[in-house]
């Protein structure tokens, strides 16, 4: 693998229904990274999604779906390592280590297991509860150095820092001993950076401005579908929620307009500028106005993906063939990492008793 200064890891979960947050807030800038100088995986987590039940034969269209939108929107599997976590198994090797190191005190601090568990938290099923470890463990296996997602994965982010540095305190001894700290207690795993910004860091509803888009949402006018056609757009925007009042003409303006920040947010991300900039050109317009110019910028921008997407689809052998080829590359990366902590831990390590 060639040296790169940084390791960007992030992930998608293969649950249906992708999004306009879930581009704005991540696969779009997971196609950003790739400028930089640093090798990029991108996994579709689908691990994660069977924490809530998943219909099989959806869940591997969704598998492909995920990755066909990567693909779309313009990540390159040459340069990029796209791969499916179930191909991978050191992600779930490393998060049952992890599992050990986590304190139960601060899986139970995590608000989206209690958003998504609801009231019968009882009948949650424990991947649901342990799904942080798990995303520690993706992030980690790779000892990824820079995390972009969106902003209802912060918590988890700060978790996963938390059990890189407890790892590295727990077996400071053994990692020196082993060859793997640098001697000054900087320890095997980095503290990865989050990386959560942006206008679009949140994308919330088109119905409830309170309430962020998502993909289980039950009214399907509350998000836009990565998959929607330029008339399903036009007929969500026109349709969301705003107040009565023109917008403002300055920022601080929004300041309790959670619906009408939202679509200036929308606009800003996807025109690449500031809610600043968007409100010196809209400030004083009436929704009607600003509604048609942001159908369409969004028809512009999601078409070219929706199209693409379907071409992909139309291949499976195609999207097959690009997660087999991301999985081998991210297992060599991975397995090494998994090897070292077998030794950190403490592990007798299996000696191949036959060539293979
Ligand atoms: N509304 C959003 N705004 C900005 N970013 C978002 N992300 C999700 N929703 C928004 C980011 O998209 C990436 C992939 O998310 P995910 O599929 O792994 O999980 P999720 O957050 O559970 O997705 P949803 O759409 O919110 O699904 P449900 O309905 O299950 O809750 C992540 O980087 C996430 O931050």
């Amino acid at each position: 693998m060639a040296a790169f200064s940084e390791l960007v890891f992030s992930g998608v979960q293969p649950t249906g229904n992708l999004h306009l947050g879930n581009y704005l807030g991540a696969i779009r800038r997971f196609v950003e990274m790739q400028a930089r100088d640093a090798q990029c995986l991108y996994c579709v987590v689908d691990l994660h999604a069977i924490t809530l039940w998943q219909d099989p034969e959806a869940l591997k269209a969704q598998i492909r779906e995920v990755t066909a939108a990567f693909l779309a929107a313009g990540i390159d599997p040459r340069r990029s390592i796209v791969f499916n976590q179930s191909q991978v198994p050191q992600h779930a090797e490393l998060a049952w280590v992890f599992n050990c190191v986590a304190r139960l005190g601060w899986l139970n601090r995590m608000t989206q297991f209690k958003d998504k568990a609801g009231k019968d938290r009882e009948a949650a099923s424990i991947g649901l509860y342990d799904y942080p470890v798990l995303m520690a463990a993706d992030i980690l296996a790779y000892r990824a150095t820079h995390v972009p997602v969106g902003e209802d994965q912060k918590q988890h982010l700060e978790l996963t820092r938390d059990i890189a540095q407890k790892f590295n305190t727990d077996f400071a001894g053994s990692i020196v001993a082993h060859g793997h700290g640098d001697g000054e207690g900087t320890g095997f795993f980095p503290v990865t950076e989050p990386l959560i910004g942006g206008p679009a860091a949140r994308v919330m509803s088109l119905r409830d401005g309170t309430r962020k888009m998502s993909k289980s949402d039950a009214s399907d006018n509350a998000r836009i579908n990565l998959t929607d056609d330029a008339d399903a757009i036009a007929s969500k925007v026109r349709r969301a929620k705003t107040d009565s009042d023109a917008l403002p003409s300055e920022v601080a303006g929004l300041a309790g307009r959670a619906e009408a920040d939202n679509l200036v947010g929308i606009f800003a991300a996807l025109k690449g500028i500031t809610r600043d900039a968007v409100l010196a050109e809209y400030g004083g317009a009436q929704f009607s106005a600003f509604k048609g110019a942001l159908v369409e910028l969004a028809v512009e921008t999601l078409s070219p993906i929706a199209a693409q997407m379907k071409r992909l689809s139309a291949d499976p052998g195609h999207i097959d063939a690009v997660l087999a080829d991301g999985s081998e590359r991210a297992e060599a990366i991975a397995a090494p990492t998994l090897d070292a902590v077998k030794d950190i831990v403490g592990f007798v390590r299996r000696t191949r008793l036959r060539s293979v």
